[in-house]
């Protein structure tokens, strides 16, 4: 695989091109390209284009949600082939972006990362409320729950999310780990999270970690 199958999908990502995306990412894999690569080399490179143009002002929202659209087609592909490729752990971890926060680039990878280690992942999607997460934590008897937050306004939901799920008697049962651009481990020690993630693959390595 030539790395500039890498830099083009990269390009096909930052011009929200979903149909190409798509394309692209299926020609790869049928090259034999890793599905891991083709995530952080192809998609995600895309998205570190995106990112400080959006920043700048020099992109605006609409363009940076075909972005996403156009990621999410490629995600779409190498997804079947990345869950389950570690030994299964078959304990459950219930994800969420929290209240108020429509940002799900991050905590979709996060899933599909998570999948690959065998994890059993209940991901409640977008602007999760304190009390959608603890129902579901009972329903699902959940290990783990991850919350992810990319604005500074919507990480203080974290601590919302973290405090009723210890007014529901559920805290001494599960074990919470954050993420999201805007947190920190400073963050997580002072609303009281079990730890932070800085990436998808820390998320792994945290819960894995959890669990053993
Ligand atoms: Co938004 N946005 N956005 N946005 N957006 C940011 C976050 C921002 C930093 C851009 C900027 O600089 N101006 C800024 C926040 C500023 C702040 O709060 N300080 C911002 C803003 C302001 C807004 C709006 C308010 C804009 C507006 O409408 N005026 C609005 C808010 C909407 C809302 O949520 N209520 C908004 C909207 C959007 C779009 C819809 C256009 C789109 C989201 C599309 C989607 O997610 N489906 C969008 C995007 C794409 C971004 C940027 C450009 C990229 C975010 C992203 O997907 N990164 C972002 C700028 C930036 O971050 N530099 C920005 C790629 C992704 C792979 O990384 O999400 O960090 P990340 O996830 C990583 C780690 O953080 C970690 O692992 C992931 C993978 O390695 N991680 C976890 C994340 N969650 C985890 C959970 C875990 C563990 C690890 O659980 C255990």
């Amino acid at each position: 695989m030539k790395m500039s199958d890498f830099a083009q999908l990269a390009q096909l990502v930052f011009q929200g091109n979903a149909a190409s995306v798509k394309e692209k990412t299926q020609s790869m894999l049928d090259h034999g390209a890793d599905p891991f690569a083709i995530i952080s080399d192809g998609l995600l490179a895309g998205m570190d284009i995106v990112s400080p143009k959006f920043k700048a002002g020099e992109m605006y929202v609409p363009e940076v949600m075909m972005c996403a659209r156009a990621l999410g087609e490629g995600m779409k592909l190498v997804k079947p082939l990345i869950a389950g490729k570690e030994t299964a752990v078959s304990k459950t971890i219930v994800i969420g972006t929290v209240a108020g926060d429509l940002h799900d680039i991050g905590k979709n990878l996060v899933v599909m990362i998570l999948e690959s280690g065998g994890f059993n992942v209940v991901d409640l999607g977008v602007d999760v409320s304190p009390a959608k997460f603890v129902e579901a934590i009972q329903e699902h008897n959940a290990q783990v729950v991850g919350l992810s937050a990319l604005l500074t306004t919507t990480m203080l939901n974290m601590k919302g999310t973290i405090d009723l799920i210890a007014e529901a008697g559920l805290r001494d049962r599960v074990k919470v780990m954050i993420g999201g651009a805007p947190v920190s481990q400073n963050f997580a020690d002072e609303i009281g999270a079990d730890g932070y993630c800085a990436d998808a693959m820390a998320a792994k390595d945290m819960a894995k970690g959890f669990l053993n």
